[in-house]
């Protein structure tokens, strides 16, 4: 049975398919945009939501992506020391011209450019965690370790 997707989803399931991965993306009916509000519509603990943040380095206008349990707040001094740079939280236009997708629905993976990407440890004791996958409804379900397969990210202490 084939479930469509909205075009944004569809992208990261081509992007995890494309990547070998058989992960399915999933589409609620009720918002998933909050860490919170997907924790509720998931049935899962707010820590096992794996938030996708976008920073911008201040001095070289890089982004970031950080991949934070939804439980905990990004301290910017520990990002600013793992990046080597100034940092500052992006805005909405930024977000959506570096990743390709909206606030509340920016996924780990399948952005429109490659992203220096760090993984709070603390989404590393979970069985099974889940993240957001291109709109505020849409997720699925990987493993910290799939995470950090699929991403290439560095795990480090971010909160
Ligand atoms: N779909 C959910 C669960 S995976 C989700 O994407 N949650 S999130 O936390 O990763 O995305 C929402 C995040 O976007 C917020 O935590 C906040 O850091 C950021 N955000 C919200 N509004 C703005 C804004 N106006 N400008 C920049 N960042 C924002």
């Amino acid at each position: 049975m084939t479930q469509s997707l909205s075009p944004s989803a569809q992208k990261v399931q081509e992007a995890l398919t494309a990547l070998g991965f058989a992960h399915r993306v999933v589409e609620h009916e009720q918002t998933t945009r909050t860490s919170a509000e997907a924790a509720q519509a998931i049935g899962c603990e707010v820590g096992q939501i794996a938030k996708s943040l976008v920073f911008r380095g201040k001095q070289s206008g890089k982004a970031i992506l950080v991949i934070a349990s939804g439980a905990n707040r990004v301290d910017e001094k520990k990002l600013r020391d793992l990046i080597g740079e100034k940092i500052e939280k992006a805005d909405a236009d930024f977000v959506r011209s570096r990743t390709g997708f909206v606030i509340g629905g920016v996924p780990p993976l399948g952005h429109a450019e490659p992203l220096e990407t760090l993984i709070d440890e603390s989404l590393m004791r979970f069985d099974s965690i889940w993240a957001a996958a291109g709109t505020p409804n849409a997720v699925f379900n990987l493993t910290p370790a799939d995470l950090a397969a699929m991403t290439g990210g560095r795990v480090a202490v971010v909160s």
